[in-house]
């Protein structure tokens, strides 16, 4: 069985992270998905997320396309679970081009076309303007 995993905030989930989620699950047969912590988010300097930890977990849940669902706390976790979880492909969007290719050690690293025109940050601009 060929296991994949994918990383992200998932704010408000939209249609950027529905697209990366089904290429993703596309590219082998069991789908892990990471979703930040609220405390590892506001470490790396993600600030303005709206939803907490557990909402974004029922998002990422309810699109269905992730076969388990882990937390992702701390820096360096990436690779503790590709080895813990027996990870093939570490798959992300092509914003971070680069920037994983040490993960290329432990497994397979893709890089996927970032779906544009569509963001959180956007959204959350709609949003405050309505
Ligand atoms: N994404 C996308 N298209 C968009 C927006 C996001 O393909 N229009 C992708 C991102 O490239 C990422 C995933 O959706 O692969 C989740 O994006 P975010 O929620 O913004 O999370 P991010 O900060 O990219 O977390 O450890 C965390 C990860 O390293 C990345």
């Amino acid at each position: 069985m060929k296991k994949v995993i994918t990383y992200g905030t998932f704010d408000m989930l939209h249609q950027g992270h529905l697209n990366i989620l089904k290429r993703a699950k596309e590219l082998g047969d069991y789908l892990i998905v990471g979703v930040t912590s609220d405390d590892f988010d506001s470490r790396r300097g993600k600030i303005n997320v709206q939803q907490s930890m557990m909402e974004r977990v029922e998002g990422v849940k309810e699109t269905g396309l992730a076969d388990q669902i882990i937390i992702e706390e701390y820096e360096g976790q990436k690779i503790d679970d590709i080895n813990r979880l027996g990870v093939d492909v570490f798959a992300i969007g092509s914003d971070w081009k680069g920037k994983f290719d040490y993960l290329s050690e432990f497994c397979q690293v893709v890089y996927l076309e970032r779906t544009k025109g569509i963001s959180s940050t956007q959204i959350r601009t709609q949003h405050n303007h309505l």
